[in-house]
């Protein structure tokens, strides 16, 4: 007898729990994006069943960078909890992980609801505070391999994420240089400006997607507006740290 969608939610809900590996739904059966999504809010259910709270949203794939490194050219989004975020300047065990990695963002922090057919204007006005972000992904399928249900299906690879300081929206944040560095050697330059070209355009795809899947934005959410250059591999003994014009730095370390 074949899967079922929740037999698949249960299985990458182990897998992320476990920081282990699993075959590619794709490779079992074919599917859509929509089952991927149906997936997702499955697996997410299971998380909070043990007590996890959604805190807000990761968009993914706002970039060209990123879509260029996983060979997806769609954006995606995945569900943040309050289990996934990582205190700044605090540390990672790679014990919690599968292979993960690390990649520049920015966050929205939002102080309005924000659903549907949105402008960048109103998309704006919900926004409370902006602050500079990494995210840490850990696809759960085998070499980071995937196809656009896969990853969907995967809450979009989200495992983990640390923020910087709130600054006002007011910053002029449409094209901020930003610079990764491992142990203080830039692994990464890129701009924000590498996000749709604009982040707020990652906020108002949020917005869109969302209203689809019968969710919204709430005042109090964080939304992580992607990748703004391709991710960089996660080893013991590193210490990462981005620094953003204008916003400053966001940094952790990373420990067995
Ligand atoms: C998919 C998630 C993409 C981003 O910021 O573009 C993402 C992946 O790269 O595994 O988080
Ligand atoms: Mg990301």
């Amino acid at each position: 007898m074949s899967k079922s969608l929740n037999d698949y939610a249960a299985l990458l809900d182990a897998a992320a729990a476990e920081g282990r590996e699993v075959p590619q739904i794709s490779n079992d059966r074919a599917f859509t994006v929509e089952e991927g999504y149906a997936i997702q809010a499955l697996s997410l259910a299971r998380r909070y069943g043990r007590g996890e709270k959604r805190v807000g949203v990761k968009m993914g794939l706002t970039s060209r960078a990123k879509m260029l490194q996983v060979g997806v050219e769609d954006v995606i989004w995945g569900r943040l909890t309050d289990a996934m975020r990582v205190e700044e300047g605090g540390r990672v065990s790679l014990s919690r992980y599968a292979h993960p990695r690390v990649e520049p963002e920015l966050a929205f922090l939002m102080k309005a609801p924000l659903a549907g057919e949105v402008s960048n204007v109103e998309a704006m006005a919900a926004v409370a505070a902006v602050a500079p972000a990494m995210e840490i992904i850990d696809s759960r399928y085998q070499n980071f391999k995937f196809t656009l249900p896969d990853v969907v299906a995967d809450n979009s690879s989200s495992s983990g994420f640390v923020l910087g300081n709130w600054a006002a929206p007011s910053i002029e944040f449409s094209n901020l240089g930003l610079v990764m560095e491992v142990d203080g050697r830039p692994v990464q330059v890129g701009s924000t400006a590498a996000i749709l070209g604009h982040p707020i355009r990652s906020l108002v795809a949020a917005a869109r997607m969302l209203a689809r899947w019968g969710e919204s934005l709430k005042p109090g959410d964080i939304v992580l507006a992607g990748g703004a250059t391709a991710a960089h591999p996660l080893a013991a003994g590193m210490h990462i740290r981005t620094e953003f014009q204008s916003l400053g730095a966001v940094s952790f370390s990373v420990v067995e």
